[in-house]
């Protein structure tokens, strides 16, 4: 009968050895498979005299335990070390994006298109887009402006080569084409913002020729003034972030509404500094009024039936004012070191929670 001490060293050290778990496997075969030499050893047993079967298996069972033990250690090692290697070898860097060297900004004038959607997005609004090469008629025509209308030279427009037929296609002048496009092309009620980019032929220190402006149009049964004033009172509110903001509407005209007004906010200026919201002075910031009749034919729609009202906004202006911003025309010429002072962090998104500046 050989050693035991010997026997569990050549059983262990095997065990101790294997650098997986296919060679854990087979060391544990080796020892405790059928044939394996602690197995036999056992199976022999019955061929010893009683005294010395009783020593022999209690030494065998001690070294059972002991080989046991060993296994289940190595193989624990084993497990936690190729775990380990798995997770290393199929590891997802899901913050590949967020690299915190990235230095891209969003514009000022996305930032509060961005905001201007928040707001009125929670008020129960949907985004409509149209194109920006628009047709006389939904510029003009339907907007209660016909061909002979004075109205038209209000806003210089761009317009594109003729067509064999005459006709000429043109740059929109404002967004008021799409709220059309709406109301043709589904029944009311619509409660819709139209922000975009708009074009007149204008360039000095406060107008660029392209500029970008936000349309809202709402239409129901029985829409009033008081509703109006409500929405604009609630946007200016959310978008400069004052409580209890001073507001005026100012009788005006435009051609698609009627009545009209102009809607300023009360501002206060010292020392260099633009406080909105209260204070003495006034700052226009958009222009309203109740749909013309003359619209709503011009789309179907029974002006007995529906009213609505509309308001448009200049969002270039509206975002130097909120972001103390100086020169227009700087918005358009892509200077990185102007981006990377007034631009936000893409992870600025609005949010009404908590104010949208944060
Ligand atoms: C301004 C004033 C305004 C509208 C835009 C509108 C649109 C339709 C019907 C009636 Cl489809 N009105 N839009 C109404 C009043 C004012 O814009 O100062 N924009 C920068």
């Amino acid at each position: 009968m050989q050693d035991i001490a010997e026997l569990e060293g050549e059983l262990l050290s095997p065990v101790a050895a294997a650098g997986d778990l296919e060679a854990l496997e087979a060391a544990r075969i080796a020892a405790l498979g059928k044939k394996g030499r602690l197995t036999l050893l056992m199976k022999g047993l019955g061929a010893l005299d009683a005294e010395e079967r009783k020593n022999v298996a209690s030494a065998l069972n001690g070294l059972k335990d002991r080989l046991g033990a060993a296994l289940l250690d190595r193989r624990q090692a084993l497990e936690a070390v190729a775990l380990e290697r798995s997770l290393e070898a199929e590891r997802i860097d899901i913050t590949l994006p967020a690299r915190p060297e990235s230095s891209g900004r969003i514009h000022p004038v996305s930032q509060v298109m961005d905001e201007i959607a928040e707001i009125f997005g929670a008020m129960g609004f949907t985004i409509a887009e149209g194109p920006d090469i628009e047709d006389d008629f939904h510029n003009f025509t339907a907007l209660n402006m016909p061909p002979e209308h004075p109205a038209r030279q209000m806003q210089d427009t761009f317009y594109l080569r003729p067509r064999p037929d005459g006709s000429r296609k043109l740059l929109r002048t404002h967004t008021s084409p799409v709220q059309i496009r709406t109301m043709e092309s589904r029944p009311p009620p619509y409660r819709i913002i139209a922000p975009g980019r708009t074009f007149r032929v204008d360039s000095d220190q406060t107008h660029t020729p392209m500029f970008h402006q936000v349309e809202g149009l709402v239409i129901d049964r029985g829409i009033h003034m008081g509703h109006l004033k409500g929405v604009l009172e609630a946007f200016a509110r959310a978008f400069f972030e004052v409580e209890a903001v001073k507001m005026r509407f100012r009788p005006s005209y435009f051609p698609f509404t009627e009545p009209s007004a102009e809607v300023d906010i009360g501002c206060l200026r010292q020392g260099g500094e633009l406080r909105i919201g209260e204070g003495q002075d006034w700052l226009e910031i958009l222009g309203c009024g109740m749909v013309h009749p003359r619209v709503l034919r011009h789309v179907g729609l029974d002006p007995e039936e529906w009213q609505g009202f509309a308001f448009g906004m200049g969002i270039d202006r509206i975002a130097m004012l909120k972001y103390g911003i100086p020169d227009l025309r700087d918005f358009f010429e892509a200077d990185l070191r102007w981006l990377r002072h007034y631009g936000f962090a893409a992870f600025d998104v609005p949010g009404l929670s908590g104010g949208l500046s944060r």
